[in-house]
């Protein structure tokens, strides 16, 4: 029972519940979210002069603090509160003030009624409930760990090892026989047949290895150890190996977590990843202007780099070189025939800065040309992913030659093809994904039959859970992605239990305690985004032809607007023209603030000038509504809009340029998942203002190395930035100071090695829970495997056929 509604009620603050009740059956809206319940209570506070105390910490305040929703049903109302990070309760709060708990079902049904879209008489919906499944596989008890999955997941490993020594070492022992690379067999051979074999004889290894001088090449005494049983993948050097080794040992007769996780990272057992994204418009050049090819391609292609390096340098300690191994990664996307001059229309196109790392692009089987020979949007794309990883698994195993190790999905898309394809490879299967749709767009599920012309949130939605729950691990790149905050919702939070009127109730869509989920954030490319004051590495030209650009060049194909003094601080911010990076809502908040006016100028580069030169709607619309600011606000002479789509390293040094004036950045997204451009702005060294809402709250830390800001508030918002701007004015240090604890934070927390080390230790640490608890998850596959093709397969279909009208 709830304890909230406990303590209203059993005060003297009962009268209260019952005014603000009656307030809200008086609301038109039947529906009410957290911020219009906030505000229905701060008037109500108001109206009826309630003291500041009552305000903030009455029983009532609290309440409504964690009141995610209210629905109106009859007299009733329902409540939908989120008592800790993570849980949710419902309960159904009666005119006379007495209440009941609901359970999820009744709540989806009266979500289902709310619009018009229950019917009982018709039988009951599809309830989708993976719940069952996870009650085989351990749980995180405490909600702050949450997203540290591998670190409880060695614990629970070693001390199945430790309860159940037989079982668990006759595993680690048939677990180290699988390794190979090409023909050559890895770690151990058949002189080892048992577990108890495996034990004696690297007690014996380890005498033989400590008797040579430390740094011996392993080459040198290869075939003694062979002689024992052992192959290559223990170490590079005597040192390297005796450690390994030892660790193993210590494994065996006393097994702990650290030593776990120690040894499962040493082990050589991935050379070869594919990341799957295959959406499209994937490339190194010209890509970027494109809405839903932002970030991700970006992010893919560092990481793409740091995994190739990070491969290297493992592969080189293993002491793999004798055996010429050398790691491969594959990006996989779809081959777009029509290629609008970018290179989407080669099917391999090699890595910049890679030795071995290719992009390998597969086409949509062809339908109706017009669609599967053209860059269609990920919205649409649903019925060509069957077939394309059914194409793309041949194509994959013949540049592998072989299959990979890791498959790591990017986006919906990208994370339902490699669930397609890591259950026919058996691989291990992690999933990345960047932003789920679903928290994006308010009530895209409750009304998605309204929405699926556009946007197909049905097959989104179901791709979305099938993959999910099929990865072996999950990375996310803030913790809130996962769970939210105190008072917001977890993306993958979202998918806890949901309806989809008419199609299915979701009861349980994830286990968010799973230890599948890994916070691993991003890092930024150091050597396109560096501090403003290297200056040796920046070069002169390019700075005088880019600050001509941002400032001055008068080119209305690539610019608008004139700047009356050039010379004012500028204010910057660079995203696509999508409604939800919100840079009219910056334009807005510059709009209304004169003061702000007067310090700086607005610079913005947007990607497009011209509403003709786009198709997307979203982009079409928030084109004209900047026109429509400017003119409204009189922003001539103030503002300059870049209607350019930069090359890489370009926009690298228009950040530092920025910083040279002493600027500031601005990302005034109404959502952001994570946010790349905040990583690159910080450690350009600018100070920064990003967006509350998403990663940048854990990016940033308030008022230490950068500023939250709320979009939907533009005079709060410019408040804050006019605050700092005094602070400027006031100490000559403090730009710089803000500036440098921006680029100390992205430098100690963001950057690809730290993300690329933890990505391959946790592929290895999963790859061993994922061999040791294939059985446990077989029902849980069986489950997907019957949502996919029983509910997604026929729904991509239908897409298809209409498809073929256009
Ligand atoms: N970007 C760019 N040119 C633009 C807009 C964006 O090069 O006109 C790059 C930007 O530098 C960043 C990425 O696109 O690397 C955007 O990533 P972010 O995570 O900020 O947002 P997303 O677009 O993925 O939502
Ligand atoms: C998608 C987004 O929306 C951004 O917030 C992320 O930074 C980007 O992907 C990379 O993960």
């Amino acid at each position: 029972m709830s304890d909230l509604i406990q303590a209203v009620l059993h005060s003297d603050e009962k009268t209260n519940l019952r005014q603000f009740a009656s307030i809200l059956r008086t609301q038109e809206k039947r529906y009410l979210l957290r911020n219009e319940i906030l505000s229905l209570f701060a008037d109500y506070c108001q109206n009826y002069e309630k003291s500041e105390r009552f305000y903030h910490s009455s029983h009532l305040s609290k309440l409504i603090y964690y009141v995610q929703e209210i629905i109106i049903d009859n007299e009733s109302l329902c409540l939908i509160i989120r008592p800790r990070i993570a849980s949710q309760e419902a309960y159904r709060l009666l005119e006379d003030l007495t209440y009941e708990p609901m359970s999820i079902q009744e709540l989806l049904d009266l979500r289902d009624r709310l619009v018009g879209r229950f019917h009982p008489q018709d039988g009951d919906v599809l309830e989708i409930d993976f719940q069952p499944f996870y009650d085989y596989s351990p749980a995180i008890r405490d909600p702050k760990n949450i997203g540290r999955g591998v670190a409880y997941l060695n614990r629970y490993l070693s001390s199945k090892l430790f309860q159940d020594p037989r079982q668990w070492q006759d595993a680690l022992f048939n677990f180290l026989r699988l390794h190979r690379y090409s023909q050559y067999q890895l770690l151990i051979n058949d002189r080892i047949q048992t577990q108890q074999r495996l034990s004696d004889r690297v007690k014996q290894a380890i005498g033989l290895v400590s008797a040579l001088p430390p740094d011996q090449p392993y080459e040198q005494f290869r075939f003694e150890l062979q002689e024992l049983g052992f192959e290559p993948g223990w170490g590079n050097t005597a040192q390297r190996v005796q450690e390994t080794l030892e660790i193993l040992d210590q494994l065996i007769d006393s097994p702990d977590h650290q030593v776990l996780e120690a040894f499962v990272s040493r082990i050589p057992m991935i050379f070869r990843i594919a990341l799957v994204s295959p959406h499209g418009w994937f490339g190194q050049e010209g890509v970027l202007g494109r809405p839903d090819t932002g970030g991700q391609v970006v992010y893919i292609l560092d990481q793409v780099k740091g995994l190739e390096q990070q491969l290297q340098e493992d592969i080189e300690l293993a002491g793999l070189d004798v055996l010429n191994v050398h790691p491969k990664v594959i990006v996989l996307t779809r081959l777009i025939p029509n290629n609008d001059g970018t290179t989407c229309n080669q099917r391999l196109e090699k890595i910049y800065g890679t030795e071995d790392a290719w992009i390998l692009r597969v086409p949509f089987r062809e339908f109706n040309p017009r669609m599967t020979q053209n860059w269609i949007s990920r919205f649409e794309i649903w019925p060509y992913l069957e077939t394309f990883a059914i194409d793309a698994e041949r194509e994959l195993r013949a540049e592998f030659q072989g299959k990979p190790d890791l498959i790591i999905g990017n986006y919906s898309d990208g994370n339902l093809v490699a669930f397609l394809l890591a259950r026919r490879l058996e691989v291990t299967q992690c999933n990345i994904a960047h932003a789920l749709e679903k928290s994006k767009y308010l009530f895209s599920n409750l009304y998605w039959q309204d929405l699926e012309d556009k946007y197909h949130f049905s097959l989104q939605f179901t791709a979305d859970l099938i993959a999910m729950n099929a990865a072996n691990f999950v990375i996310s790149s803030t913790y809130q992605e996962i769970v939210g905050t105190p008072d917001s919702v977890g993306q993958y939070e979202s998918y806890k239990s949901f309806t989809m009127p008419d199609l299915y109730h979701v009861v349980s869509g994830i286990d968010l305690f799973s230890p599948k989920f890994n916070v691993v954030p991003p890092g930024v490319n150091e050597s396109v985004y560096f501090p403003y004051t290297r200056k040796k590495d920046r070069l002169l030209t390019e700075h005088d032809r880019l600050e001509d650009l941002l400032f001055t060049l008068d080119d209305p194909a690539q610019v608008y607007g004139t700047l009356d003094d050039p010379g004012k601080r500028p204010l910057f911010s660079m995203a696509r023209l999508d409604r939800i990076k919100n840079l009219t809502g910056l334009a807005e908040c510059f709009g209304k603030s004169k003061e702000l006016q007067e310090q700086c100028n607005l610079i913005l580069i947007a990607g497009k000038l011209r509403t003709e030169e786009s198709t997307d709607h979203e982009e079409i619309s928030e084109i004209e509504k900047l026109y429509q600011i400017i003119h409204q606000y009189n922003l001539h002479g103030k503002v300059r809009w870049l209607g350019v789509r930069l090359a890489k390293g370009d926009s690298g040094e228009v950040y530092r340029v920025i910083a040279d004036r002493q600027g500031i950045f601005v990302q005034p997204a109404l959502f952001e998942a994570f946010g790349l451009t905040i990583l690159e702005a910080m450690i350009s060294g600018l100070p920064t203002f990003a967006t509350r809402f998403g990663g940048p709250l854990e990016i940033i830390q308030d008022k230490v190395n950068g500023f939250y800001i709320n979009p939907t508030h533009p005079e709060e918002m410019a408040q804050i930035i006019l605050e700092f701007l005094t602070k400027c004015d006031q100490n000559p240090h403090y730009w710089q100071e803000i500036s440098h604890r921006s680029i100390d934070r992205v430098y100690s927390t963001y950057t690809w090695k730290i993300h690329t080390t933890r990505l391959l230790s946790l592929a290895k640490i999963y790859g061993f829970w994922n061999y040791t608890s294939k059985e446990n998850r077989a029902d849980m596959m069986r489950y997907i495997e019957a949502l996919f093709y029983l509910l997604y397969r026929p729904r991509a279909k239908a897409l298809l056929e209409e498809h073929w009208q256009r």
